[in-house]
Order: C-alpha cells, then sequence, then structure tokens
C-alpha cells in the first residue's frame, strides 16, 4: 500500500493494525502525543468502531476500510467541523473515480450508493484553552462486505461498494486514491475556505437539494426543504414556502421521500 501512495504529506507516516479497538482512538492518542499532520492509521478490523454520538460502526476483517488521518489546520474550532464535509467530498471523488459508481452525499457525512450508507466520517477535535491542535478524521467505507457482515437491522440501510457496483475493489488501490482526493481537498479548503469545495460538494449531494427532509438537530426537530450550503458548510433549510432559510450545523438527516436508487452515471 505504502509503495502506491502519491501524496506529499497524508500518510507519512502511515500505520497498519491487523486489528485494533478504533483507528480514531489510536490516532487521537498519537496526536496528543504531538504526532504530526498527515499521520494516519489504518486497520484491516476494529472491534469497538465509533460512529458519531456514541453510536457503532460495524468492522468486519479483510473487506473494508477503516482509516483515521491527523490534520493540524490553522483554524478556529469553529470551522473543524467542514472537515467531515472535505472527507465526505474526496469519498465521492474517489468512488466515482475508481468504481465508477454515481455515490450521493447526505450531509454532514454520508455517502450513500444506490440509496444505502457505503461511508460514515466521524471528526473529532483536540482543543487547548479554544485553540484548535488537531483533527482525527475517521473515514469508514464498506469496499466489499457482503450483506451477511451487516448485523440483520442494517441491512436495508447499509451496503458495500461490491454490493452495489457488482465487482469487487481493491483495497490498497483505493486507499491510496483516496488519500490523494483528500489531500487534494484539504489543500484546496486551506486556501480558499469552504467556499472553494462547496460546488464540489453540491454536485455530489444534488440528490438531496430541493428534497423535503427532516433534521433531528440538537436544538430540537426541523423539516424543510434543502437549498445547499452556506459559505462555512451550514445546512440551509427553508421551512415552508417563504422566510429567511433556517441554518443548521449538526444534525441527523431523514429525507421525506427517500432516496432514488440509479447508481452508474
Ligand atoms: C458514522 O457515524 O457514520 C461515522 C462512522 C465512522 C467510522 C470510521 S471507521 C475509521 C474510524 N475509526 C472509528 O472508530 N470510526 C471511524 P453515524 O453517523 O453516527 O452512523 C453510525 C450508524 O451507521 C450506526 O448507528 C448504524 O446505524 C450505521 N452503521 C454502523 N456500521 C455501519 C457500516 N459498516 N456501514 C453502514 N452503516 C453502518
Amino acid at each position: 500500500m505504502k509503495n502506491q501512495l502519491q501524496t506529499r504529506f497524508l500518510g507519512k507516516p502511515l500505520y497498519f493494525f491487523p486489528t485494533i479497538d478504533s483507528t480514531n482512538t489510536y490516532a487521537a492518542r498519537l496526536a496528543r502525543e504531538g504526532a504530526s499532520e498527515g499521520t494516519v492509521v489504518i486497520a484491516d478490523s476494529q472491534s469497538s468502531g465509533k460512529g458519531r454520538l456514541g453510536r457503532s460502526w460495524v468492522s468486519p476483517p479483510k473487506v473494508n476500510l477503516y482509516l483515521s488521518v491527523i490534520l493540524r489546520p490553522p483554524v478556529s474550532a469553529v470551522a473543524a467541523p467542514q472537515l467531515s464535509l472535505l472527507a465526505g467530498v474526496a469519498v465521492a471523488d474517489t468512488i466515482t473515480q475508481v468504481c465508477r459508481l454515481t455515490p450521493q452525499i447526505k450531509w454532514p457525512n454520508d455517502v450513500l450508493v444506490g440509496g444505502k450508507k457505503v461511508c460514515g466520517i466521524l471528526a473529532e477535535m483536540q482543543t487547548e484553552a479554544e485553540t484548535l491542535c488537531a483533527v482525527v478524521l475517521g473515514i469508514g467505507v464498506n469496499l466489499n462486505a457482503p450483506l451477511t457482515a451487516f448485523p440483520e437491522e442494517l441491512r436495508d440501510k447499509a451496503s458495500s461498494l461490491l454490493l452495489t457496483g457488482g465487482q469487487p475493489v481493491d483495497r490498497c488501490a483505493f486507499t491510496a486514491s483516496l488519500l490523494t482526493q483528500l489531500e487534494k481537498a484539504y489543500e484546496l479548503w486551506l486556501e480558499g475556505g469552504f467556499p472553494a469545495l462547496r460546488p464540489a460538494w453540491e454536485r455530489h449531494a444534488a440528490s438531496l437539494i430541493g428534497k423535503q427532509i427532516t433534521v433531528a438537530a440538537p436544538e430540537g426537530t426541523v423539516t424543510g426543504t434543502v437549498l445547499g450550503l452556506d459559505t462555512d458548510g451550514a445546512l440551509l433549510l427553508r421551512e415552508g414556502q417563504s422566510g429567511a432559510p433556517r441554518r443548521l450545523l449538526a444534525g441527523d438527516v431523514t429525507v421525506v421521500s427517500g432516496y432514488e436508487h440509479g447508481v452508474r452515471p
């Protein structure tokens, strides 16, 4: 895998574990000990893969990708959640290029193919006296998992690139390509902020724009029509027919009318 890397700094160094509790937990420890920006942790399987808000990430061996990257962007902590949007763009670009499938981004951090979740992203911040020290960006992509790898209750909402595209995915080639896309997106974001990435994000989220959605947000449940993203990555929703758009910074989205199922470009 290391000899396929074409990045300037991402994956240098790269730690690989046959099994680990969580790549994010390990990378967070490395970051606290001073690991440099670009450090990557990859595992073949995770015994306690983490989702957001204490949820778990199903992480069977030999089939998928579980990766965490340490970043140290010189920005304020409020901009850090934009990194999960950035990672979504990088994953969607990689799926498009490597697998020739059409992924859809579901705000803020899911990537779907054929209406099912194939990737989840977990960005965890480390701050000191309100200064952002590091962000651990965790990415899980279901590459070659068979349906039986998912517990019964996930089988109608989770899938893998093998199941949706019908072709096995080369794990090393996918990982190398993802790190290249991630580095590109990160450099673009460092130069131009979220507006530099917004067109790519909106292209991959096209099927969400104009849809009626419900968001379980920290401030309560909000229903409205998706207008797009604000310059800082906040979701813009129109509640009712008119009025100022509502800005949402976090939450879980349910699409009222569901996603389409077309998967090939
Ligand atoms: C996420 O959380 O989607 C973030 C997942 C991040 C996983 C990566 S793997 C590498 C790194 N190390 C870690 O420990 N974590 C990161 P959330 O939006 O909360 O979604 C979690 C929900 O997705 C679960 O409650 C399930 O419903 C569903 N889920 C769990 N495992 C899944 C899987 N493998 N594929 C699709 N959906 C899954």
